[in-house]
């Protein structure tokens, strides 16, 4: 079992840590410790670790969930005292392999709420940070504005001081800050969504207005939310995986993580409370991040939603099988430079192209083996994010629109869990109860359109829109994907 003992004895191979993992302090906090967070924002503060006078940028990881999933992946984190190996690999296969141990703590919230609240409370605090994901910021689309009906939220507006979700936490935690006349830290959204500091800025203030307007005000004043664009493929890492990362690197690791070797986080320089040295470690610090975010979500998640639900129905199951496919990979090139790209309002010197190209290399990379279930996971919460800008500016200028059409159609006939060589799977639909997927499955192909998932265009004419997807789900059915994707 990999833990601190460990670090005397790592095998040849594995980076160890460049500084001493008992001096390192606990300046951030992190909200929803997935894969993602560990090969990310882990990594890069790993390395500013190393650098003189960063000691005190160590993580406490917050999870949410209970129950035994929550339970057995606390005890985990415990019992390897925080530390994992991260294994990046190039498209080539040559990979390098490191200790991570940014991590500095894992806290468990329902099984210890005082924990985190005194955690968010102390003066060491100064950043906290968060992968909640895309659908997690409990923002209404059409209004902008926080819905303080979801159940979770109204329980915590019921009891405040004893919150169960991440608004009730960081405001909980602020308003103890206030109290004690503690600097507050600043709160840094690292999901894919557009503007994401602005979101979460909706989102926190929008709770704390309605547990205490005096909070939301110096809240407004004091905290900052600044916006970042986060990028690196990290897939998720099953038992067969995990089992041959340990052979390669030598190590006992119940909880490896495995990514891409490309990474890039840009972010917003708007830290209220100070932050690590990002920028020694390879973070650009710009002033605006919305063209950054713009090619990031608009090119690489919308393409790979789109790969992700063609590819699906045609009995792929990992990425690089779809960019290998030539009438996919014709596909991909044709939504991000006819639909995508010219609608970008990218930064200044940005060379969408040579992103693109990119792209496909950076699908293509086998040894990373992301699946296709895992990329459409949570499919209605990304579409919305992903494809609704894409979707307007063609519906305002009247651009062709039948590649978003097949994208749609794709989705939704991808939903029905079942490929054209006749095998099942499951997708994964946190968000679509039995309502929805009846919507889904349902003999009149439009009756799907009424899902939240393309609420983002509801208020526009997209008559023309939803005739070519529902035309586009027969003609699937009739004809097969590959012939509908051919004849684009
Ligand atoms: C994927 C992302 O799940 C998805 O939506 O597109 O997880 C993607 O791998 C990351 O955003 C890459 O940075």
């Amino acid at each position: 079992m990999l833990n601190e003992t460990t670090l005397t004895t790592l095998p040849a191979g594995v980076q160890a840590l460049a500084y001493r993992r008992e001096a390192v302090g606990r300046g951030i906090v992190h909200f929803g410790v997935g894969n993602f967070f560990r090969a990310h924002e882990a990594w890069y503060v790993n390395q500013c670790l190393g650098l003189p006078g960063q000691s005190q940028w160590g993580i406490v990881g917050v999870g949410l969930n209970g129950g035994p999933r929550g339970e057995a992946k606390a005890r985990q984190f415990q019992q390897q005292d925080c530390l994992y190996s991260l294994t990046e690999v190039a498209a080539d296969g040559a990979r390098t392999i490191s200790m991570i141990g940014a991590l500095r703590e894992y806290l468990l919230a329902p099984a210890d709420p005082e924990a985190v609240l005194a955690r968010l409370a102390s003066p060491e605090t100064r950043i906290v940070s968060m992968t909640i994901t895309e659908g997690g910021y409990n923002i209404e689309e059409e209004t902008g504005l926080f819905r303080l009906d979801e159940a979770g939220v109204s329980a915590d507006l019921a009891h405040p001081r004893n919150p169960a979700t991440v608004f009730g936490y960081v405001v909980e935690g602020l308003r103890r800050r206030r109290e004690a006349g503690t600097p507050p830290f600043t709160v840094l959204s690292c999901d894919n969504l557009r503007s994401n500091g602005h979101v979460a800025h909706a989102a926190f203030v929008g709770y704390a207005r309605a547990v205490d307007p005096d909070l939301a005000d110096w809240i407004e004043a004091n905290v900052t939310f600044p916006c970042s664009m986060v990028d690196r493929i990290t897939p998720g890492v099953d038992r067969t995986t995990r089992q041959a990362l340990n052979e390669a690197s030598g190590l006992d690791d119940d909880l490896p993580v495995l990514a891409e070797d490309f990474s890039q986080w840009v972010l917003e320089d708007n830290f209220c409370n100070g932050r690590p040295a990002l920028e020694k470690a390879g973070v650009q610090f710009v002033d605006d991040v919305a063209g950054y975010e713009q090619v990031k979500v608009r090119m690489l998640n919308a393409g790979h939603i789109l790969l992700g639900a063609a590819g699906l129905l045609l009995g792929y199951r990992y990425a690089h099988e779809t960019v290998a496919d030539a009438d996919l990979e014709r596909l991909a090139n044709a939504y991000w430079m006819c639909d995508a790209m010219p609608q970008i309002d990218a930064p200044a010197d940005f060379d969408l192209d040579v992103y693109r190209r990119r792209l496909l290399s950076r699908f293509s990379n086998q040894a990373v083996a992301d699946t296709l279930l895992r990329i459409c996971s949570d499919g209605a919460s990304k579409v919305r994010v992903f494809w609704t800008d894409t979707v307007r500016r063609s519906l305002e200028s009247g651009h062709d629109l039948g590649r978003i059409a097949f994208g749609i159609a794709a989705y939704l006939e991808m939903l029905r869990g079942r490929d054209e060589k006749g095998e099942s799977y499951a997708p994964l639909e946190p968000t679509l109860d039995a309502d929805d997927m009846a919507l889904v499955n349902e003999a009149n192909l439009a009756a799907a359109l009424a899902l939240p998932a393309f609420d983002g265009w509801r208020d526009m004419d997209s008559i023309a829109l939803d005739a070519a997807v529902v035309k586009t789900r027969h003609a699937i059915r009739e004809r097969g994907v590959r012939a509908v994707m051919q004849a684009l």
